[in-house]
């Protein structure tokens, strides 16, 4: 696709969102709520929802579109689109809440919601709001459908091994005692699973397929079996970039060092370290100071993170692609979906 088909495609998506963000604006209109607590939803949707890749969103239209042979209904198209919104939506809930946690400063290229001053800690609530909506509008737009209850099932079985990844997460990054020796890679592994995979990879890929009539559970399985693999490659991308990558470029200043966060980066640090650089881990990982995090820069350059990052990228690749060679097409799953979700994210520098 070339790149103007791409802002194309980026544009009639976001289209989209105009309707559904003034359906969820009329809701609180009927409920007669003042007209400053409608302005401030408003802003909580524009500022946390269209703003990003919009990867998640965009997959449930591309994958709808596959499975049903690449042609389309403008009608089709818009409720494909709208499901993808609500994985947007569902993304701007997590991330609000989760820059909170992370005390992350910057977002997308802005600075985080919460950290403006007049919203603060009204920024749970508003998290609270974005998942709302989502609920709000399936029931507009998916009441009627057969599928109806596989969706909210979907959602709400999702959102629930979401909070578990992040409750893993935060809780093996005690900020106030270090103890590297919680860290390995089969924590790791968890942790990226729930955390990222589920929701941002099978969301969107069972949702378009609810959508085709696919719902058999073990065609499901074969859905997880591809996608829990590449969405763990994705949150170890996110991982390596945390560290390496640009502001300007990711649009977030990487905070993981500073969180004693379990990622990727320090389990293969912690692999490869002699005595000496396991106590300057010890010493300066998970500490708040930036002269310590660059410590840690230092030591995972001279542990060459960079180049054990492209070797993963390489076996992640070929890994990924035999899986996605194994799936049976005549079951109506497409191996195209799965290259497409995978095309998006090999390489990605943010
Ligand atoms: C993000 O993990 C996971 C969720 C559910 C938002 P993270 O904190 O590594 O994400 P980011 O690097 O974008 O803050
Ligand atoms: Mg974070
Ligand atoms: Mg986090
Ligand atoms: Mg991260």
């Amino acid at each position: 696709m070339s790149a103007a088909d791409k802002q194309q495609a980026r544009e009639k998506f976001q289209a989209v969102f105009s309707k559904i963000s003034q359906e969820c604006l009329q809701y609180l209109k009927d409920n007669e709520m003042p007209a400053e607590a409608v302005k401030w939803f408003d802003d909580n949707l524009q500022y946390n929802t269209p703003g990003g890749k919009l990867n998640r969103g965009m997959s449930v239209v591309d994958t709808y579109s596959i499975l049903k042979g690449g042609k389309i209904s403008e009608e089709e198209y818009e409720r494909a689109a709208i499901l993808g919104w609500c994985v947007e939506l569902l993304q701007a809930y997590f991330l609000v809440a989760d820059d909170m946690m992370d005390g992350s400063i910057t977002r997308r290229g802005q600075p985080c919601w919460y950290r403006q001053p007049q919203i603060g800690n009204i920024a749970i609530n508003d998290a609270f709001m974005l998942e709302a909506a989502i609920y709000h509008i399936l029931k507009l737009h998916f009441k009627k459908d057969s599928y109806y209850v596989h969706l909210l099932e979907l959602f709400h079985d999702v959102t629930f091994k979401t909070e578990l990844g992040q409750l893993v997460d935060l809780i093996t990054a005690d900020e106030e005692k270090v103890d590297l020796d919680k860290f390995s890679l089969d924590k790791h592994h968890y942790i990226v699973v729930y955390k990222t995979a589920f929701y941002s990879f099978y969301l969107p890929v069972a949702l378009a397929m609810f959508m085709a009539g696919l719902s058999d559970d073990s065609l499901h399985q074969n859905a997880l079996d591809v996608l829990i693999p590449l969405g763990e490659y994705f949150q170890v991308q996110d991982d390596y970039l945390d560290a390496f990558g640009k502001p300007e470029q990711i649009g977030k200043i990487g905070t993981d060092i500073e969180d004693n966060k379990c990622s990727w980066c320090v389990c293969i640090a912690l692999q490869l370290a002699n005595a000496e650089q396991k106590k300057l881990l010890d010493d300066n990982y998970g500490r708040k100071n930036p002269d310590q995090a660059n410590r840690i820069k230092t030591l995972y350059a001279e542990l060459e993170i960079e180049n054990k990052f492209k070797s993963y990228e390489k076996e992640a690749h070929d890994r990924i692609v035999s899986l996605i060679e194994k799936v049976d097409e005549k079951s109506g799953m497409r191996k195209e979906v799965y290259y497409a979700f995978l095309y998006k994210v090999f390489g990605r520098t943010k």
